[in-house]
């Protein structure tokens, strides 16, 4: 049987509403490892750097079997840059590799640009008109419930890669979940966490594109933009990045 571990945090409000977001985790586990990888959870939330949490919230729930679907890993590669604004410029380049029009792609690295505070979720927007689509403001459409099928497989695969934080190994399992989506083209992100300044644009077509720097270092803003089939079906593609289950395989073998 596998157990849904998730992980909220923030600082500064009061029984988790308002305050400052922290961290957030999330991982699909057997049994055998819910007790550990809940004080795990419990730990980054109290030492992270965006904040020591006052508020942690930790959540743990079965997951029916048949509830559960698979993808494979976005193979990934890397194009290396020295500042935000040749890593924005690779960054439109690869959306428009992957099937953004260049008016959705420049919207869309605008819209990221743009955000005050970041969001939970991500951005929603039409590949082709650059309009967004998903109508939740602040909050947007978060992708979750999804983890690596074999945590030690991958685990030493991304160390073989030197990507052995938990930057790159969340990023990569959930860019896999969304490119797999009914509808996405692709995918742009660079993080909320202060000093992390790479980013990434994900896409059925080419993968994971890791952006070695997509920001300024000490910027505490960032997000996601889901970049979608023009005619897709919102509900249907929300329903899909919160609620389905995946696991991502490493090859199809297993
Ligand atoms: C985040 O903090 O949520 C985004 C992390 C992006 C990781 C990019 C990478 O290192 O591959
Ligand atoms: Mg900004
Ligand atoms: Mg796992
Ligand atoms: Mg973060």
């Amino acid at each position: 049987m596998l157990y849904s571990v998730k992980m909220r945090s923030s600082l500064g409000g009061t029984h988790g509403k308002g305050g400052r977001h922290i961290s957030g985790a999330e991982r699909i586990v057997s049994e055998d490892l819910v007790d550990e990888t809940v004080i795990s959870m419990m730990r980054r939330a109290r030492e992270h750097e965006r904040g020591c949490a006052d508020f942690i919230q930790v959540k743990v729930e079965e997951v029916p079997d048949a509830a559960v679907s698979y993808c494979l890993m976005l193979p990934l590669y890397q194009i290396d840059t020295s500042e935000k604004s040749e890593g924005h410029r690779a960054a439109e380049a690869e959306l428009i590799r992957a099937g953004v029009s260049p008016l959705a792609a420049r919207r869309g690295i605008a819209s990221l640009e743009a955000l005050e505070d970041s969001m939970r979720g991500a951005i929603v927007m039409d590949a082709e008109t650059g309009e967004r689509l998903d109508g939740r403001g602040e909050r947007g459409v978060r992708c979750s419930n999804m983890d690596s099928a074999d945590t030690a497989e991958y685990e030493a695969k991304m160390r073989g890669k030197g990507l052995g934080g938990d930057h790159p190994r969340e990023a990569l399992v959930l860019a896999s979940k969304v490119a797999h989506g009914p509808g996405t083209v692709a995918e742009l992100c660079w993080s909320d966490d202060p000093d992390y300044v790479t980013g990434y644009v994900g896409s059925p077509l080419h993968g994971y594109g890791r952006i070695t720097v997509m920001k300024d270092k000490g910027d505490p803003v960032g997000g996601r933009v889901f970049f979608v089939k023009h005619g897709t079906d919102v509900a249907l593609y929300e329903d899909y990045m919160q609620n389905q289950t995946v696991l991502v395989r490493l090859s199809n073998e297993t």
